[in-house]
């Protein structure tokens, strides 16, 4: 089979923007690009890297439901697997179609399931307390790297059944994963430079002999002893949960407490509701969310949003463009911890949206909560730090301070 590289739009009436989604200025304030790409049109072509972008809700609910015309097993990111070399051996879970993707899903969505989370809340809670305690008698703190870091960290890994030693691999793993979903630009450059070890230390993580018995990774490989799945698949799928069940949640609640600490008076409410914790950790993923961006490759030409697609193009879903997208939310750039996003675009939709959602809602409920009922106020005490990432909306550092009631 050949295969061409497309980088002309089909012809001069698609609406067509010069915009590098994976640029400095983008990544450091996207809402003002989300903004034009949303209405240059349904679907918008990028000239920067010949790829389409959908950013409009309805859009990316769409394409993303569509998983036989927009294909995952061809890279999620800008790479197309059928031309270039993935950067790692593809996910069976992220990187799949069915049906290989649904015996993965199968597998993991049981171990993340509802009555696993409730198994764990125990666990979750006494860490979040016990930290929160901690940090709201320290006052001032770093919520990056004292807090946003420390929680996931701790719980995630315990709950897989990790060593303790060796964990901060997983942030780094989390950013340079995370990162090569974009173009080989600088910041994949920066990020990727120490890969190697890193590689070594999660794939070695990923072994049956380092899992605690019991454990979400031992459970993955009960599935193989049960035949659901072989034993060779097993240590990826373990590499999927280290993947992206620790940069996500960090994130998710950094950008949480960003958004509090910035708006004073839904704190305030979270305080003096604190069972508000869930839904508070919901808008916080719609107004900054974690994960920003996934790619999906065209199967077949195939006309969408009344633009006809080839074979082998990319598509460019702006899952946090749809979040804020007006034609869906009333006044989408207020952050108010009572709205209740309902069909949100953080955790994705459709067969691949986000299989570890439980685990991530757990955790940001139960640090939301801890917090709430320990501190009274929560100030900005120096200036928050970004952390660009190709597809994260990061930050290295939010110095804040905790005010006890
Ligand atoms: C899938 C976001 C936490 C594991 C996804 C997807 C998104 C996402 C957007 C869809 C990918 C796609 O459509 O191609 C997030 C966010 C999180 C979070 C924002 C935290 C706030 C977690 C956690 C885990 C996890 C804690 C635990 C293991 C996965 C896996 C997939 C996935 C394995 C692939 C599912 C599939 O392809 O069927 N996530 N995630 N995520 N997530 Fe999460
Ligand atoms: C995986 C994987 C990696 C990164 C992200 C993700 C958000 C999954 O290896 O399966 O989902």
């Amino acid at each position: 089979m050949q295969t061409i590289q497309k980088h002309e739009a089909p012809d001069s009436s698609v609406p067509s923007l010069d915009i590098d989604p994976f640029s400095d200025d983008f990544l450091t304030n996207p809402y003002p690009y989300h903004e034009r790409m949303r209405d240059a049109g349904e679907l918008v072509w990028l000239e920067s890297y010949g790829i389409w972008a959908s950013a409009r809700h309805e859009a990316v609910r769409a394409g993303l439901n569509d998983w036989q015309n927009f294909i995952s097993s061809a890279g999620v990111g800008l790479a197309n697997f059928r031309t270039e070399k993935p950067f790692r051996p593809p996910s069976l879970i992220l990187e799949a179609d069915p049906p290989q993707h649904t015996r993965s899903r199968t597998v993991l969505a049981r171990i993340l399931s509802p009555r696993a989370m409730q198994q764990v809340r125990e666990d979750f809670q006494k860490e979040a307390e016990r930290l929160v305690d901690r940090l709201v008698q320290q006052g001032d703190i770093d919520a990056v790297k004292e807090l946003g870091e420390v929680y996931p960290l701790k719980v995630f890994p315990d709950a897989v059944g990790l060593t303790e030693k060796g964990r901060e691999n997983l942030l780094l793993y989390g950013n340079m994963v995370f990162n090569a979903f974009g173009p080989r630009n600088h910041i994949f450059q920066e990020a990727v430079e120490r890969y190697e070890p890193v590689r070594e230390w999660v794939m070695n993580q990923c072994r049956r002999e380092e899992l605690r018995p019991g454990g979400f990774g031992d459970q993955i490989y009960q599935a193989a002893d049960a035949g659901e799945i072989s034993y060779d698949e097993a240590p990826m799928l373990v590499r999927s949960f280290l993947s992206a069940g620790v940069d996500t949640t960090v994130n998710g609640i950094g950008n949480a407490l960003f958004s509090l600490a910035g708006h004073p008076d839904q704190y305030a409410k979270l305080v003096a509701r604190p069972e508000l914790a869930r839904p508070a950790f919901e808008e916080g993923l719609r107004y900054e969310s974690a994960v920003q961006t996934f790619f999906r490759t065209v199967n077949r030409s195939v006309e969408f949003c009344g633009l006809p697609l080839r074979e082998n193009d990319k598509v460019l879903f702006f899952l946090a463009a749809a979040n804020r997208d007006p034609r869906q939310w009333p006044n989408p750039d207020v952050f108010d911890i009572e709205r209740k996003p309902v069909g949100h675009m953080a955790f994705g939709s459709g067969i691949h949206g986000c299989v570890g959602q439980a685990v991530a809602r757990l955790e940001g409920e139960l640090i939301l909560t801890a917090l709430a009922k320990r501190a009274k106020r929560i100030e900005f005490t120096g200036e928050p730090v970004r952390r660009l990432n190709n597809t994260l909306r990061a930050f290295d550092s939010l110095p804040m301070r905790l005010i006890p009631h």
